[in-house]
C-alpha cells in the first residue's frame, strides 16, 4: 500500500497546494486520478488491491464503474477476475438503444459499485440508483481512496457500504513519513478534512422541507381540485411520469396511450399536430383515460389576450376546454390570460399550468419572468395549479408554496440535447437535485423500442427518485 501511496504522489495524481475546487471552497489537496491510463501496471495493482480490499463475506454477480475514471478500473477488475462488468452511460446518444446501463444482467442480481474517489458519496449514487430502477440490488462500493468527508455516512444511509482501499489521513501519514509532504502541509490538511468532515450530497438546495412534502400530504394543500387529482393519481399510480405522446396521428396516439397508460399519471397532448383529429378524438382519450387514471394535459401553450385564449381554449376545431383536464399558457401576456381561460376552465373543475422556465437553449423565460409568473401563480391558485419548471430549487424567490406542482420537460436517461436546441436531464436529476416533481418524457419513450418497458423505466427512476428526496 505504502509504495502505491508513493507511487500515486510520484506521478502527481495526488498534490498539495491550494486548490480552489469547482464548489468554490479551497482545498489544500487535489486529487485526480484519470491519469492512471498512463500507467498500465499501475493500474494493474490498483485493480487488485481495490479486489483485495472487499470483504470476502461481500458477494455481487457484476460490477460497474462510476464513470469516467473508474470505468478502466472496473474493467481491468473484470477481465483479470472474471467477473462480468455493466457500464453506465453519462451523456445521451441520439441514435441506437439510449439506455442508461449498457450490459446483460438479470433483476435481483447483485452489482458492487466501483469507483476511483467518494468524497460525499453523490457520484456512487449517481451510479447506484439507475442500477436499482432496473431491479439489481446494491449494497456494497468499492472506492480506491476515501477522502472522509462523508462519503461513507451519506452512502450507508443510502443502504450502500462503502470499503476504501486508502483513507485520506492513512495517506497524508505516509506521504510525512517519506518526507513527500512538509509538516505544515499535513496540519493543513488536516484541519481542512476537520472542517470539512461531512459533505452533504447536492441536496442543500432542497433542503427546505417544501420539497420533502409527500405528494399526498400535497394534494390536501392544492386549492383546484384538478390539481388535488394530479397529486393524488401520483400518490395511487406511484408516478410522477408525464407521457409527452408527440405521434404523427390520432390514431398512433390513442394505441401508445392504452400502451404506457399503466404506467404514466398524466398524457400530454399537442393536438394540432394530428391529421386525422375527429371530433370523437377527445372522447376517445377519455375513456382510456378513466381506463387507465391518467390525466389529460393539452400543451396548448396560450399566448395571446384574456378574450382570444378564452375563445381559443373553448372553441376552434378541437374544444380543448372538452377533453383536457389541464392546459398551459405563457405569461408573456400578462395576467389577463389566466383570467381568460379561468373563466372558461374554473367553471368546469380544469386546472392550468403557467410556463416559469423552458427546457430549450436560449429561452427567455428565467429570472424575473420566473418571478412574475411565481406571482401571477400566487394571485390565481384556484385556477392555475403549478408550472413548466426546470430548476425550481435554483429559483431566486426560494421554494414556491407547496400546494403548486412542477413539471419539467427535456428529460431522458442520460444528459444532452437535440439537435433544435431541446437540452435534456436525468429523472435523478431534475427530481432529487432540482426540486420537479413530474418529469415530462416525449422521445425517450416513443422512440424506445418497447415504450411501456420505457416508461416503466423512467417511473422508478422518478419514483425513487421522489423517494429519495422525501426521506
Ligand atoms: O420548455 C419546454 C416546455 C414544453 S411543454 N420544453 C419542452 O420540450 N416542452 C414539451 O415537452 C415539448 O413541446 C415536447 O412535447 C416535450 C418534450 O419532448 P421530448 O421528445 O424532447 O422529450
Amino acid at each position: 500500500m505504502e509504495s502505491l501511496i508513493l507511487k500515486l504522489h510520484g506521478i502527481e495524481a495526488v498534490k498539495f497546494h491550494n486548490f480552489k475546487l469547482k464548489s468554490g471552497i479551497s482545498s489544500p489537496m487535489y486529487i485526480d486520478l484519470r491519469l492512471i491510463v498512463s500507467y498500465p501496471s499501475l493500474l494493474r495493482q490498483i485493480s487488485q488491491l481495490l479486489v483485495s480490499s472487499i470483504p470476502s463475506t461481500t458477494t455481487f454477480d457484476l460490477i460497474c464503474g462510476a464513470p469516467y475514471t473508474a470505468l478502466p478500473i472496473a474493467t481491468s477488475i473484470s477481465i483479470s477476475n472474471d467477473i462480468p462488468m455493466l457500464m453506465r452511460r453519462k451523456e445521451i446518444k441520439d441514435y441506437g438503444t439510449g439506455k442508461a446501463i449498457e450490459g446483460v444482467f438479470e433483476e435481483s442480481q447483485t452489482c458492487l459499485i466501483v469507483d476511483d474517489l467518494v468524497t460525499s458519496g453523490a457520484s456512487v449514487l449517481e451510479t447506484a440508483l439507475p442500477l436499482r430502477a432496473l431491479g439489481l440490488k446494491v449494497t456494497d462500493a468499492v472506492v480506491l481512496i476515501d477522502r472522509e468527508q462523508g462519503g461513507r455516512e451519506n452512502l450507508a444511509d443510502n443502504g450502500i457500504q462503502l470499503h476504501s482501499m486508502i483513507k485520506i489521513t492513512e495517506l497524508i501519514d505516509i506521504l510525512r513519513k517519506n518526507g513527500r509532504v512538509s509538516e505544515e502541509m499535513e496540519k493543513m490538511v488536516k484541519s481542512f478534512l476537520k472542517q470539512n468532515r461531512r459533505v452533504s450530497l447536492p441536496l442543500p438546495a432542497l433542503a427546505p422541507k417544501n420539497f420533502r412534502f409527500t405528494y399526498s400530504v400535497r394534494a390536501k394543500m392544492a386549492k383546484n381540485p384538478m390539481g388535488k387529482k394530479l397529486f393524488e393519481v401520483m400518490d395511487a399510480k406511484q408516478s410522477n411520469l408525464c407521457l409527452a405522446a408527440d405521434v404523427s396521428t390520432a390514431a398512433q396516439l390513442l394505441a401508445l396511450a392504452d400502451k404506457v397508460g399503466p404506467e404514466i399519471c398524466l398524457l400530454k397532448t399537442h393536438v394540432d399536430i394530428l391529421p386525422d383529429f375527429t371530433p370523437n378524438f377527445g372522447s376517445q382519450l377519455r375513456s382510456l383515460a378513466e381506463k387507465h387514471n391518467f390525466l389529460i394535459f393539452e400543451d396548448r401553450k396560450f399566448a395571446d389576450i384574456g378574450n382570444t385564449v378564452s375563445m381559443q381554449y373553448e372553441g376552434g376545431v378541437y374544444h380543448i376546454l372538452e377533453w383536457a383536464d389541464i392546459v398551459n399558457a405563457h405569461i408573456i401576456s400578462g395576467p389577463g390570460i389566466v383570467d381568460g381561460l379561468k373563466q372558461k376552465g374554473l367553471p368546469r373543475g380544469r386546472g392550468m399550468l403557467l410556463l416559469a422556465e423552458m427546457s430549450s437553449s436560449g429561452n427567455l423565460a428565467k429570472g424575473d419572468y420566473t418571478t412574475a409568473a411565481v406571482k401571477i401563480a400566487n394571485d390565481h391558485s384556484d385556477f392555475v395549479i403549478g408550472f413548466i419548471s426546470v430548476n425550481p430549487a435554483s429559483w431566486r424567490g426560494g421554494p414556491v408554496n407547496p400546494a403548486f406542482i412542477h413539471l419539467t420537460p427535456g428529460v431522458q436517461m442520460v444528459t444532452g440535447g437535440d439537435a433544435l436546441g431541446q437540452q435534456y436531464n436525468t429523472p435523478y436529476s431534475v427530481i432529487y437535485d432540482r426540486g420537479s416533481d413530474i418529469l415530462i418524457v416525449g422521445r425517450g419513450i416513443i422512440k424506445a423500442a418497447n415504450p411501456a418497458e420505457a416508461a416503466r423505466e423512467y417511473r422508478l427512476q422518478g419514483w425513487n427518485a421522489y423517494r429519495a428526496r422525501c426521506t
